[in-house]
């Protein structure tokens, strides 16, 4: 199969804490490249077309805001079915559910109440990586 690309967000609260190496690293320990990377703070116009499906939903506020409470790093990062590969990685969204050894399950540390702040965002589909990367790297 192909090599594909996924887009990979280390969300304010991995910046935060100190968490960006440690991501990076379980990345390309798995076997995967970064092929891109950038830090910035995204804004509304951003978030609102990074997570469409969600506008409208009752946590859609909270998550915006937190997703603008500081600096994210973006990465592309590409290999083998890196999709899947990194959803797994990552673990289940809520990180009280997400599995000791996964990123969100080891990483999390605002968990409880506050599920948006479970560290890290991976693309769940080969249309959704396509539509993020052009999003937040318009130039690759
Ligand atoms: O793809 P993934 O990040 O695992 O979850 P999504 O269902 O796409 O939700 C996006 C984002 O929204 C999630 O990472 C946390 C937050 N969220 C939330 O705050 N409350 C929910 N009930 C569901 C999701
Ligand atoms: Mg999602």
């Amino acid at each position: 199969m192909a090599a594909e690309r996924t887009l990979v967000l280390v969300k304010p609260d991995g910046v935060r804490h100190r968490q960006i190496g440690e991501v990076l690293r379980r990345i390309e320990t798995k076997g995967y490249d970064v092929v891109a990377l950038q830090m910035l703070v995204p804004t509304p116009e951003l978030l609102e077309k990074h997570y469409e499906e969600h506008v409208g939903k009752s946590f859609y506020g909270v998550l915006v805001e937190f997703m603008m409470s500081g600096p994210v790093v973006a990465a592309v990062v590409e290999g083998e079915q890196v999709i899947p590969a990194f959803r797994s990685l990552a673990g289940a969204t809520d990180p009280i559910k997400a599995a000791p050894g996964s990123i969100r399950g080891d990483l999390a540390r605002d968990w409880g109440t506050k599920v948006q702040q479970n560290v890290v965002h991976g693309s769940d589909s080969p249309e959704s990586a396509a539509r993020e990367i052009a999003l937040w790297f318009p130039s690759l």
